[in-house]
């Protein structure tokens, strides 16, 4: 993938090509050597070495109110549904790809990057799949995963290989699907797949609802992520769409989530920002979080005007149905221009493993401790509860020669054990032997209180 024109605008270059324009327009200008802010958000987002981008729809390029907004402000786009399976495969073998390849001209002639959205999805597909089950929709979705990504092959940056493929509620689990119904190792299989077909592009994986850090759906993802990391399924990012209603669902620990997905060795991207109402602390805030984050690569918004936007009614937006800023707008670009360069090469700490309590339950958090060549410590405090068993699994051939400041009981697997307090405090710990695999590391399964 070769980094177009309009992100590879440095600060230095930047201030050089406004000094040059603004010499040849007959001014003076006093060069300082800042960078200038950016006066746009896609510009400015370029400076701290991310994107910004929107969903884009094909039958509005021909909107000249659309394309000039979308010109100006953004240097990615996504399509919105002119790549989803109903679209680019309608008949069975039959593709179809106008609309998607407008898009990717558009974006393309403009500088800007683009996401393909999405490969594989349980929604909008194309009646011939829906009917579809066992190997032969297996073989079905493969194919198309292969044939959509080798045609935009060069000209994808990243793909949504899967979109929404975990359960809302309480259980971290897979959503049921008709994919899902084929095998549990549907998704690493169209990962593979879409790696084979393009090596270049970078495959994330994209959900909604995966924005607080204690919800059962995002530890759910985050474990798939974790063990794709650990057994090399191609993984390179994690999309969060972040369709926001204002205060409640948009949480205080979002920041916490994009860096705990980021310590697993992918990027995180905000892939489909919309927020009810549009309320600028929030807008700020998000930016902020992203920001923060050095993996936290873009931000998407997920349409132009609020009267793009899939739920207008709600004017989620940073432009008005007239094309004009809101104060969203402002909070934004403002964000970004305050925003720091991310540093590069900087190691990542993992953060602890903490899982979310149950009503009732208690939280445990590891923390790595001491390493030699051929063991590690772990310790693990409990929080919520004074009595508590925590139980912790390790990776064969992995295994747990010592602990302290607990009482331990293991499974026949010797992979499990159930740590419970013994009156010595709210930590315990244990020593890891290697046997030969250094990176796994212990996953905290659950804390139960009492
Ligand atoms: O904005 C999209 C809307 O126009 C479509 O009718 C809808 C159904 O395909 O999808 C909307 O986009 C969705 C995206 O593809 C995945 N995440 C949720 C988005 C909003 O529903």
């Amino acid at each position: 993938m070769t980094v177009n024109a309009k992100t590879r605008v440095t600060p230095r270059r930047a201030l050089l090509l406004g000094a040059v324009a603004a010499l040849a327009a007959g001014m003076v200008v006093g060069v300082t050597g800042a960078a200038q802010a950016g006066t746009t958000l896609g510009a400015s987002a370029a400076e701290k070495g991310r994107f910004f981008g929107t969903a884009v729809a094909a039958g509005r390029l021909g909107d000249s109110a659309y394309t000039t907004i979308l010109n100006r402000e953004f240097n990615q786009v996504t399509p919105e549904n002119e790549m989803k399976t109903d679209a680019t495969e309608p008949q069975q073998n039959q593709f179809s790809y106008g609309n998607a390849d407008r898009i990717v001209a558009h974006a393309r002639a403009n500088g800007m990057q683009v996401r393909g959205h999405t490969l594989a999805w349980h929604a909008q597909q194309p009646s011939w799949m829906q009917g579809m089950s066992g190997s032969t929709l297996r073989n079905a979705m493969l194919n198309h995963v292969t044939q959509v990504a080798t045609h935009f092959r060069g000209q994808v940056a990243w793909w949504d290989v899967v979109n929404e493929a975990f359960a809302d509620g309480g259980g971290g689990g897979r959503r049921d699907s008709n994919l899902q119904r084929t095998g549990n190792d549907w998704i690493e299989a169209a990962f593979r797949a879409a790696r084979a077909a393009d090596p270049n592009a970078q495959l994330c994986y994209n959900d909604y609802n995966t924005d607080n850090w204690t919800d059962a759906k995002t530890q759910g993802v985050y474990r798939m992520v974790q063990d794709f990391k650990q057994r090399g399924v191609p993984i390179d990012c994690v999309g969060f769409q972040s369709h926001f209603t204002g205060g409640s669902n948009y949480p205080s620990n979002y920041r916490t989530t994009l860096s705990s997905f980021a310590a697993l060795g992918v990027d995180v991207h905000i892939t489909e920002l919309d927020i009810r109402n549009a309320p600028v602390d929030a807008y700020r805030n998000v930016t902020n979080d992203c920001l923060a984050v050095a993996r936290c690569k873009g931000i998407t918004v997920w349409g132009i005007r609020d009267s793009d936007s899939w739920r207008s009614s709600e004017s989620p937006l940073l432009f008005n149905g007239s094309g004009q800023k809101k104060s969203a707008y402002d909070a934004v670009l403002a964000a970004l221009n305050n925003g720091t360069t991310p540093p590069t090469g900087t190691p990542t700490t993992p953060p602890p493993t903490t899982t979310p309590p149950p009503s009732g339950s208690c939280t445990a958090s590891a923390t790595p401790g001491q390493v030699w060549g051929d063991r590690y410590n772990t310790s693990v405090t409990v929080s919520g509860a004074s009595t508590w068993a925590v139980v912790v699994s390790i990776t064969s051939p992995q295994k747990i020669s010592s602990t302290w400041s607990g009482s331990p009981t293991w499974d026949g697997s010797g992979l499990v054990m159930t740590m419970r307090s013994n009156g010595s405090g709210d930590t315990f710990g244990f020593t890891t032997m290697m046997n030969g695999n250094s990176s796994a590391r212990p996953q905290i399964v659950s804390c139960t209180a009492g």
